[in-house]
């Protein structure tokens, strides 16, 4: 296991890469090119430039997050082949960098959904927060106006206003997809993918939809264990793997965290580890990392990916706002980096302990 943290690039993150070096035992960066549209090539020119740019600062690129897909690889539209194209150039790129493992989302439009960026606490500290009869009661269209107010004059990540111009275009094209479709078409991206992960050892790693069920009547499929284990097996590839991201798929109260975790043996190839506290089955906020913060019991999580023999990145996913900290919604450093010092405290202890 690697200790990471996500950074979004210069003048785009409030955080620096030297404050994300002082974290004790974070060692590398999940990063991306954050000015990329998805479906655009990535050269290995500016490839190189941000990880030399993360290597002056005494860290490494330990991943990708993310290489977006572009919507018509979804839909599976006349026009994927091309853009599977680009996406493969970006890989051989990448891999020709040493980079060796990207995660990317199969979500429809929305790469996610909160229904609050900022609720309050009873500490003062501020949160993420999802509740879905609010969602129930809002025009799809309107979903990006009514949170782009909070996002701290940050662009966040899957909510670019340039995409979300086009929002009632995107909706109409996911009009006739089904999930069924979905599987589809991820499998024939995945198949055109899978040479070059191969050539150049770079484990693909799908985020779980967030939250872990259908929002607006878009289908999802990346929800639950059996679609987990389902997608692993479209192209049975060691390098078609699974972002086991605990608040994203966690969601759903239905999935055992743990459970899922050994299904997925050997296919999970990164780790999002954050807490969640649920008020109500569909309430839920963003809480601290710590066990007792939330529902989660993040020493059965982090023990399981341990036993499990897992050997990938990790990152402390979504913090809270503290400290009087503004930052891109999630994304402060301050509580990503309790986070990331306790979830290598529960590491050292679980690894002892043996
Ligand atoms: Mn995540």
């Amino acid at each position: 296991m690697e200790m990471t943290f996500r950074w979004f690039g210069s003048g785009h993150d409030t955080v620096t890469l030297s404050q994300i070096r002082q974290i004790p035992g974070v060692t590398g960066v999940i990063t991306t090119l954050y000015d990329k549209m998805p479906g655009e090539i990535w050269t290995e020119e500016e490839i190189h430039g941000l990880k030399k740019e993360i290597e002056l600062e005494g860290l490494h690129i330990a991943g990708i997050e993310s290489v977006n897909i572009h919507d018509d690889i979804k839909t599976g539209s006349g026009k994927r082949d091309l853009y599977i194209d680009n996406y493969i150039k970006t890989l051989e790129a990448l891999g020709r960098e040493d980079i060796h493992m990207v995660c990317y989302n199969f979500m429809p439009v929305f790469d996610w959904t909160r229904t609050e960026l900022a609720r309050v606490r009873p500490d003062g500290s501020t949160v993420m927060a999802y509740n879905q009869k609010t969602v129930d009661a809002m025009i799809p269209e309107k979903m990006f106006d009514s949170i782009s107010g909070d996002m701290n004059g940050s662009v966040m990540p899957g909510w670019e206003p340039e995409r979300m111009a086009h929002i009632k275009e995107l909706f109409a094209q996911y009009k006739d997809v089904t999930e069924e479709d979905l599987f589809n078409n991820l499998k024939y991206f995945l198949e055109k993918i899978m040479p070059v992960c191969d050539r150049y050892d770079i484990n693909m790693a799908i985020h779980p939809d967030d939250p872990a069920w259908s929002v607006f009547g878009l289908p999802r499929i990346a929800i639950s264990k059996e679609n987990l284990i389902r997608i692993t097996k479209l192209v049975d590839n060691v390098h078609n793997g699974i972002t086991f991201c605990t608040g994203s798929y966690g969601s759903s109260i239905a999935n055992n965290l743990v459970e899922t975790i050994w299904a997925l043996k050997g296919r999970i190839h990164f780790g999002h580890v954050r807490n969640l506290k649920f008020n109500s089955p569909d309430d839920f906020e963003e809480a601290a990392h710590l066990s007792s913060d939330g529902d989660f019991d993040m020493y059965e999580i982090m023990k399981a990916l341990h036993d499990s023999g897992f050997d990938g990145p990790i990152r402390p996913d979504h913090g809270r706002m503290i400290w009087g900290e503004v930052a891109m919604p999630g994304y402060g450093l301050y509580d990503r980096a309790l986070g990331a010092t306790y979830l290598n405290g529960l590491w050292e202890a679980i690894d002892k302990g043996k």
